[in-house]
């Protein structure tokens, strides 16, 4: 597979949620920072503290850094750790969806309202009632209907609620052992974006056969970075595999699912983390995922890259540069 540049080097940047806005590509990724704290499965290394928002005319033009547009500080319910965020557009407003850790040291989802697409964005006053966990991903239908995905094993603690309430463990079971895997989470959002007005969904995915992706399935098994888009009026729901590093998606009918298993997007990069969005701009579709080439292979110091895909005769995804040139 031929390197990718990254988009900037003079910050890095990880879990990159693209979308157009008013014929502009807006990028929301994570800001990650140096730190001493050291590599963990719990992920205590990935400490950021702010976001930033980049936006470009072009995809390999110049990328304007609109600098910081939401830091820890304003936040008064977070403790900790502004993970991978993503961000939505309704009726003239912008939202920021940012999962962090709660002063109980608990992941919550929490939303932060702006004017315009590069923020900045004044975050709400405590997290989305009946949110848990990582990695939010909102998808605004064609119908006007929003909705939020989210959830991480391991550091992001969806194990924790397998009950339905939270369980504070020691992290030394960090996922489901045996039987079906656990799934993603979905919620529709309310018209204004800061509240949930469904219950919290499994997103179930189902193998060839229609039956729910077993735990054991590390290679296909849900772990973090939740992302759903439509093409061809199919809903692609995409993430990561986490300890095996695959970018995998499934497709479904409907936003809440179920989605059968449809293939890889993406084979491991360097760095531990892979977590990516997809977008359609001036008629390309890319994918946006990051990788650890900027800090040498340090996993929690990353970078956004992009790679344009195009979809076969069957809808499944195929990166462009691998398809023969014509
Ligand atoms: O960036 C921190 C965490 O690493 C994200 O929330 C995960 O998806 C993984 O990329």
């Amino acid at each position: 597979m031929a390197d990718k540049k990254p988009i900037v080097t003079h910050v890095f940047t990880a879990d990159p949620s693209a979308h157009v806005f008013n014929g502009k590509l807006y990028i929301y990724p994570s800001h990650d920072r140096e730190t001493d704290i050291k590599d963990n499965d719990n992920g205590d290394q990935y400490d950021m503290n702010d976001y930033h928002v980049f936006s470009m005319e072009e995809v390999g033009g110049p990328v304007t850094d609109h600098g910081v547009v939401l830091k820890q500080e304003d936040i008064p319910w977070v403790q900790k750790q502004l993970w991978a965020p993503d961000a939505a557009s309704k009726n003239g407003k912008y939202y920021l969806f940012f999962p962090a850790r709660d002063k109980e040291g608990v992941f919550r989802v929490g939303v932060a309202v702006g004017d315009k697409p590069e923020g900045p964005f004044k975050p709400e006053l405590e997290p989305i009632k009946g949110s848990f966990s990582i990695d939010p991903a909102s998808f605004v239908d064609d119908d006007g209907a929003a909705y939020l995905y989210f959830g991480g094993i391991w550091g992001g603690q969806l194990q924790c609620w397998a009950s339905g309430a939270y369980i504070k463990d020691d992290y030394s079971t960090m996922e489901a052992q045996e039987g079906n895997a656990l799934t993603a989470k979905v919620a529709k959002l309310s018209d204004d974006m800061t509240s949930f007005v469904s219950e919290v969904k499994d997103v179930v995915l189902l193998d060839e056969a229609g039956e729910p992706i077993k735990a054991a399935d590390h290679d296909r098994r849900f772990f973090e970075a939740a992302w759903l888009h439509k093409y061809n009026g199919k809903y692609y729901f995409s993430y990561s595999t986490g300890d095996t590093h695959f970018l995998c998606y499934a497709i479904g009918d409907n936003p809440f699912g179920p989605f059968t298993y449809a293939g890889r997007i993406l084979e491991p990069v360097i760095g531990w983390t892979t977590h990516h969005s997809i977008a359609e701009f001036k008629g390309k579709w890319y994918l946006f995922y990051h990788d650890s080439s900027l800090s040498k292979g340090v996993n929690h110091l990353r970078c956004v890259k992009i790679r344009e895909i195009v979809y076969d005769e069957q809808g499944k995804i195929k990166l462009a540069e691998d398809q023969p040139k014509v």
